[in-house]
C-alpha cells in the first residue's frame, strides 16, 4: 500500500538542498541500487555453506526490515525456528564470505550511482557546500562502490562516512546520524539527509534533520509522510542546472 506523501515540489527541494551547509548520504539504494547485489551476495554465501536457504526478492524486501547484513540473518534464521542456534562466529563466517562476493559484483561495474547522484555531489562541491555519508553497510562496501564510481580518491570529498558498525545502533535508531553530525559539527536543521527507505528516514528524523527520498526498487511502497521532499530519483533536482555559486556557509 502506497502511503500518501506531501505534494512534489521539486523547486522547494531544490532550495532545501541548495541552503544546506552539508548533505548527508545514505548509500544502498540512495547512491546505487545495491540492494539487489546485496541479495545475490547473501544467496551466494549461503550456497557456499552447504545452506539451503534462498532469498528470492519477495523475502528479501521483507527481511529489509531489518537493517545490517549479520542482523537480518540472525532475524532470518530465527523466524525458521530451528533448534540449534548459529553462533556469532557461524554468523560472521557467513557475512564475510557475502561481502568478498559483493565487492566482486561491485567491481564488475554493474552498479552504477542512480540518475542525478553525480551531478549533485559535483554541484554541491562546486557551492562549496560539505559532503558526508551516513549507512549501516561497511566502511569496506562503501569504498567498494564509491571507488568504482568515483574513483579511489572519493573519500577527500567526504567530511564524514559513518558505517552501521562504527555505532551502538544501526538505523531506525538516530545513532549513525547523531555520530555524523558530530563529526561535522553542525547543528540537525543545518544539514539534509537523502535517504531512500522507511528505517533510514525514522534515523534522519529522529536525530531533526530534514530527509529527502529518493524512492528505490525496495522501498518505493514505504510509508515517508514524514519526509520533507520524495523524488523518485535525484536527477529532478536539475542536476547540473542547479545554481552553483557559493553559499554563505561555503569553506
Ligand atoms: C542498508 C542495509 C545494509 C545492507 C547490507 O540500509 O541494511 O544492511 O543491506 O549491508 P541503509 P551489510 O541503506 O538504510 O543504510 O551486509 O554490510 O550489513
Ligand atoms: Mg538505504
Amino acid at each position: 500500500m502506497q502511503a500518501e506523501v506531501p505534494a512534489l515540489a521539486p523547486g522547494d527541494a531544490v532550495e532545501l538542498i541548495q541552503r544546506a551547509a552539508a548533505l548527508i548520504f545514505d548509500v544502498d539504494g540512495t547512491l546505487a541500487e545495491t540492494e539487489e547485489l546485496h541479495r545475490r551476495a547473501f544467496n551466494h554465501a549461503f550456497a557456499r555453506h552447504g545452506l539451503d536457504w534462498h532469498w528470492d526478492r519477495a523475502v528479501y524486501k521483507n527481511l529489509l526490515r531489518v537493517t545490517g547484513g549479520k542482523e537480518r540473518v540472525r532475524a532470518y534464521h530465527e523466524r525458521l525456528w530451528i533448534a540449534s542456534p548459529l553462533s556469532d562466529a557461524s554468523i560472521a563466517e557467513l557475512h564475510r564470505v557475502k561481502t568478498l562476493h559483493y565487492a566482486e559484483l561491485i567491481e564488475t561495474g554493474c552498479c552504477p550511482l542512480r540518475p542525478g547522484v553525480a551531478d549533485l555531489i559535483a554541484a554541491a562541491k562546486a557551492r562549496g557546500q560539505r559532503l558526508a555519508i551516513a549507512t549501516t553497510t561497511s566502511h569496506g562496501n562503501i569504498d567498494a562502490l564509491l571507488s568504482q564510481a568515483l574513483g579511489s580518491r572519493w573519500a577527500a570529498d567526504f567530511d564524514a562516512v559513518v558505517a552501521g558498525d562504527d555505532v551502538r545502533h544501526k538505523k531506525p535508531a538516530p545513532d549513525v546520524y547523531l555520530e555524523t553530525l558530530a563529526r561535522l559539527k553542525l547543528e540537525a536543521s543545518d544539514c539534509v539527509a537523502i535517504e531512500d527507505s522507511a528505517n533510514g528516514l525514522i534515523a534522519a528524523s529522529r536525530a531533526n534533520i530534514p530527509v529527502l527520498i529518493t524512492r528505490s526498487m525496495f522501498f518505493r511502497d514505504d510509508d515517508f509522510s514524514d519526509a520533507r521532499f520524495v523524488l523518485d530519483d535525484l536527477s529532478e533536482l536539475g542536476g547540473s542546472k542547479q545554481k552553483t555559486e557559493k553559499q554563505p556557509h561555503a569553506q
